[in-house]
C-alpha cells in the first residue's frame, strides 16, 4: 500500500495559470459528477437500475486531466471510472442516466452496451469495449491517424493499475514509443482491480516506472490533487503535442466506494484503510483550498449543491420517463446504428 507517500493534505499549485472562474467551474465539476454517482447507488439500492460501476474518489486526476485538454480538439479514449472525466468533456448527466436506465436513445450504444463506456463522436471520445485495456493499442492507432495527417490533436487514453497487466498495454505503449506518437496514456491507480491489490499486479512500486522501457516519458502524480493532476497532464499533452512523444502518466487515487454495485469491498480492505482515505477526498480538499483562497463560503458552496441537485434530479426524471428500446433492438450494433 503506497498510502504513507501520500499524506499532504493541501495542493500543489506550482505553475497552475488558471483563473479564478476556471477553478470554480472544475470544483463544479467534480461536485456534479460525485452527486450524479451517488444518486446511482441509490437507485441501484431501490432496484431501478441493474449496474453502476462508479468513480467516487477519482474526481480530481480527471478533471485535472479535462482540463489540460484542448477539449473538442484531442480525443479522449475513457475507461469506466471517468464519469467526471466525461462530463468535464461535455458528456451530460442525462446521456449518462439514459445509459444507467438502459434507456431508449441512449447515445453511445443504443443502451446495448454497458452503462458507463463513455463514447461521443461529437466530444472526441472513442468508444470503449469492456476488456479492460484493449483502449490502449486504439487510442495509439488513433494517435498514429493524426500524426500521419499533420494533425496536432493529442489522444488522451485511461486505465486502471490492474488493467496494466493485460498485454494489450504493453503493445499499445511499445507502438506508442516506436513511432513518437501524440498519446498520453493516463493510469488512475486505485490501489486495487477488484479484490487484487497493487502487489499482486506487478513488481515495481509505480506502474510510471516503466516508462524508460518503451522509450516514453513517465510521471507520478497525486491524483487526489486537482491542480498537481492539472499541471502534469498539461505538460504530458504539451510534449504531445510539441512532438516529443508520448507520456505514461501515473495518479495515485483511492476507489472510494467498492468496485460495482455487485462487490462487497469489506471481504479485501479494511474500514480504517478507507476511512484515511477519505481524509484525502479530492473535492474535500479542493473545496478547503478553494475558501483558504477566498473564492468558496458555506453561501456559494450550498448555491452549488442546490444547482448540482437540480441537475440531478433532472436528469434522472427525464431518463425515467424514455422508454425501454423493444426487445428486437437488443439485436442491433453496440458501436455503430
Ligand atoms: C480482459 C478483462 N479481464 C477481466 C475483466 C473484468 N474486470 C473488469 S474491471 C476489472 C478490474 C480492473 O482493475 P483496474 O484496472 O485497476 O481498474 P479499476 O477498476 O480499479 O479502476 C476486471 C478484472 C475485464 N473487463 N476485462
Ligand atoms: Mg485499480
Amino acid at each position: 500500500m503506497a498510502t504513507e507517500a501520500l499524506t499532504v493534505h493541501t495542493l500543489d499549485d506550482t505553475a497552475v495559470d488558471l483563473s479564478s472562474e476556471t477553478l470554480l467551474e472544475m470544483h463544479w465539476q467534480m461536485v456534479r459528477a460525485r452527486r450524479a454517482d451517488e444518486r446511482l447507488w441509490a437507485l441501484h439500492r431501490q432496484g431501478k437500475i441493474a449496474f453502476h460501476i462508479s468513480g467516487i474518489g477519482q474526481e480530481g486526476i480527471q478533471v485535472g486531466a479535462a482540463y489540460a485538454m484542448r477539449r473538442g480538439h484531442d480525443y479522449a479514449s475513457l475507461y469506466y471510472r471517468d464519469v467526471a472525466f466525461a462530463f468535464a468533456l461535455g458528456y451530460t448527466p442525462r446521456e449518462f442516466y439514459l445509459a444507467a436506465f438502459g434507456k431508449e436513445g441512449e447515445p453511445t450504444s443504443g443502451a446495448r452496451q454497458m452503462p458507463s463506456h463513455f463514447s461521443s463522436r461529437a466530444l472526441g471520445m472513442l468508444s470503449s469495449s469492456s476488456p479492460v485495456a484493449t483502449q490502449v493499442p486504439q487510442a495509439a492507432g488513433a494517435a498514429l491517424a493524426c500524426k500521419l495527417r499533420g494533425e496536432d490533436r493529442v489522444t488522451v487514453v485511461t486505465l486502471g493499475e490492474g488493467a496494466t497487466s493485460e498485454g494489450d498495454f504493453y503493445e499499445g505503449l511499445n507502438w506508442a514509443g516506436v513511432h513518437r506518437l501524440p498519446l498520453v496514456c493516463l493510469v488512475q491507480n486505485n490501489v486495487y482491480a477488484i479484490s487484487v491489490p497493487q502487489h499482486l499486479q506487478m513488481a515495481v512500486p509505480h506502474v510510471a516506472d516503466r516508462a524508460p522501457m518503451f522509450g516514453i516519458a513517465g510521471a507520478v502524480v497525486d491524483g487526489n490533487d486537482v491542480l498537481a493532476s492539472y499541471r502534469v497532464m498539461k505538460e504530458a499533452i504539451q510534449r504531445a503535442r510539441d512532438g516529443g512523444g508520448a507520456t505514461l502518466v501515473e495518479a495515485k487515487t483511492y476507489r472510494l466506494v467498492p468496485h460495482s454495485s455487485d462487490d462487497d469491498d469489506r471481504s479485501y480492505r479494511s474500514r480504517d484503510e478507507v476511512e484515511a482515505w477519505k481524509q484525502r477526498d479530492p473535492i474535500a480538499r479542493f473545496g478547503a483550498y478553494l475558501r483558504e483562497r477566498g473564492l468558496l463560503d458555506d453561501e456559494a458552496l450550498d448555491e452549488i449543491e442546490r444547482r448540482v441537485r437540480q441537475e440531478v434530479d433532472e436528469a434522472q426524471a427525464f431518463a425515467q420517463a424514455v422508454p425501454y428500446p423493444p426487445p428486437e433492438a437488443a439485436l442491433g450494433p453496440v458501436f455503430k446504428g
